[in-house]
């Protein structure tokens, strides 16, 4: 049988001459080049170490450590092994990766060094054999067991309908899911964006995004790999000293907080964009504004994009001219081989420029969330159409619009936050009574989350005390940027929370 494990076909893609450089690490101490070989290898190595531990079939790898370019070894490492992947977002604290593990019940956990103590404990408690580490710094056990192991291994044999990784994404109610990606799901979409966007061999990406999501790890990673092409390494971005290296690139993909962040740098313009090819933009919406600025200060159209992490891409504006033209504002045409539909809340189907639910299908959509039969249901139509939560349209020409979300949701720099597992946080503080969390708008990162607190009878809350707590709890990103302390929220006949008034009382906080 051909073997339809993903890192078969990257490795089948690496070029002929192995002695080339494949990344070049831009912010280590030391400039830091990876060959193909290197690759090769180091992905063979942690492969023959997760193999000798001899882990039952579809074990979870679980990862929370910073970016590096072993980190990125590691994702392919797993996949090569035949294993799960489930990447987990550097900012996330105590209490959420006690979920995740204990949720995932992962068999391999790895983590900083400076996690190893609470990190070990949660994932000993939840029976994880095996937690090692892995610093930005190439120390770490994972890499000192790795190192005896032998540079030559086999892809493991995988079907297109394999897990490949475990992606957790929350929903509008209860706690995150962990959406199931196979080998076939993630092929299939690098395949189509590599034809869609021309990727070629001799692109150089820079890669400045994290690697525990959609984004950075699949698009951006799988995009570069897939066409034997060059990255440029970035561990965290830095706008001044990516656009250092525009010059010498011909594809950048970043969240619209990148590009906002980008042409606050005098340095980005016509000139230093010349050899560019693709700027892609995606995660959240991309203004307009930002999309018009972009285009008269480099001459570049960005293309932007619309995914999900239970899908991967879904719609992408053209690159080809040939396509169509790149419009500000929409995310472009479903994907070859992406289905998309716009229904009412009946389920009945919209005409052309109505708005309604997406609903997509295709061979990237996932097979469902781990453990959790019930939800998976819900979250797909009777015929089998995964519904998206997110509100749009699709105009006479073909391309999609996102003007909402059904779901509550707010997307910070590319980051989601779920005012539900916010409010669940702060209810439980002292003195609170129950709060209400909204997203206004912010000229850096799109959207800020805010929150609005009623105290206990008797009670006085300090929303610096609020916003200090939460530190302590949750993700920073997820933490308000500004907390208001009132006696009672507003409510609808029905006694619902009407976050539309608070949205609207607030939008101006941030200039947006
Ligand atoms: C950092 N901070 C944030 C955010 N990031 N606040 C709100 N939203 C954020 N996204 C806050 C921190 O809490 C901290 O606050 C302060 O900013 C500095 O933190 P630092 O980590 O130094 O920030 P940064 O390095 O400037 O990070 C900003 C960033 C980062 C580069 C925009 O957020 C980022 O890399 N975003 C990209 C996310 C991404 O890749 N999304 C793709 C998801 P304090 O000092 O008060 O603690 S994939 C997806 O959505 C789908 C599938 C798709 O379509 O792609
Ligand atoms: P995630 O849960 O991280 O997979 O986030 C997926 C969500 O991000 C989608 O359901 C959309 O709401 C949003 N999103 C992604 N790309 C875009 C885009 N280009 N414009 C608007 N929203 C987007």
């Amino acid at each position: 049988m051909n073997n339809q494990n993903l890192f078969a076909a990257l490795r089948a893609a690496f070029p002929a001459d192995l002695d080339t450089p494949a990344i070049e690490t831009a912010d280590t101490p030391q400039r830091l080049v990876y060959t193909w070989r290197d690759l090769d290898h180091a992905t063979a190595m942690i492969a023959n170490l997760l193999q000798s531990l001899e882990l039952p079939a579809g074990t979870r790898v679980a990862v929370q450590t910073e970016k590096s370019v072993e980190a990125l070894m590691l994702y392919l490492g797993v996949l090569r092994a035949g294993y799960v992947y489930l990447p987990l977002n550097t900012a996330y604290q105590a209490s959420e990766i006690e979920y995740f593990i204990g949720n995932a019940e992962p068999g391999v956990v790895v983590c900083s060094g400076r996690n190893f103590g609470w990190v070990s404990k949660i994932a000993f408690k939840a029976g994880t054999q095996h937690v090692f580490t892995l610093n930005e710094d190439r120390s770490g056990t994972l890499l000192e067991r790795a190192y005896h192991q032998p540079t030559q291994h086999e892809p493991a044999q995988r079907g297109a309908d394999e897990l490949a990784a475990i992606l957790y994404t929350s929903g509008t109610t209860g706690r995150s899911k962990g959406a199931m990606l196979t080998h076939g799901n993630l092929l299939s979409n690098a395949q189509t964006l590599h034809a869609y966007w021309g990727w070629r061999a001799d692109d150089v990406l820079i890669h400045a995004l994290p690697i525990f999501h959609v984004h950075g790890l699949f698009v951006a990673s799988h995009g570069a790999l897939l066409a034997g092409a060059r990255m440029i390494w970035f561990s965290k971005f830095d706008p001044q000293a990516v656009a250092a290296r525009l010059p010498e690139a011909t594809v950048f993909m970043g969240v619209p907080t990148l590009y906002v962040r980008l042409l606050a740098e005098p340095s980005v313009n016509r000139e230093t964009c010349a050899g560019m090819r693709l700027f892609v933009a995606g995660s959240a919406p991309l203004l307009i504004e930002t999309f018009n600025e972009w285009r008269n200060r480099t001459g570049h159209t960005i293309v932007e994009r619309y995914g999900m992490s239970e899908t991967a891409m879904l719609t992408s504006n053209p690159y080809h001219a040939q396509d169509g033209d790149r419009r500000g504002g929409t995310v472009g045409f479903p994907l070859p081989g992406v289905g998309l539909r716009v229904q009412d809340d009946q389920g009945q189907p919209l005409p052309t420029g109505e708005i309604g639910g997406i609903q997509v299908k295709g061979p990237n959509v996932f097979v469902g969330y781990w453990r959790m039969p019930e939800k998976t249901k819900e979250e797909f139509t009777a015929d089998g159409w995964f519904k998206t939560g997110d509100v749009g349209l699709v105009d006479e020409r073909g391309y999609v619009t996102i003007v909402g979300r059904s779901k509550d949701l707010v997307i910070s720099g590319g980051y989601n936050v779920y005012p539900a597992e916010v409010e669940g946080v702060i209810n439980e503080l002292p003195g609170v009574s129950e709060s209400a969390v909204v997203g206004v708008p912010h000229p850096d990162f799109g959207e800020a989350v805010v929150a609005v607190v009623v105290p206990r009878a008797g009670a006085t809350v300090q929303p610096d005390e609020v916003i200090a707590a939460l530190k302590q709890r949750i993700a920073n990103f997820k933490v308000p940027k500004q907390v208001y302390v009132v006696p009672e929220l507003p409510r609808n006949t029905m006694g619902k929370v009407q976050k539309n008034l608070l949205r609207d009382q607030h939008k101006g906080l941030f200039g947006g």
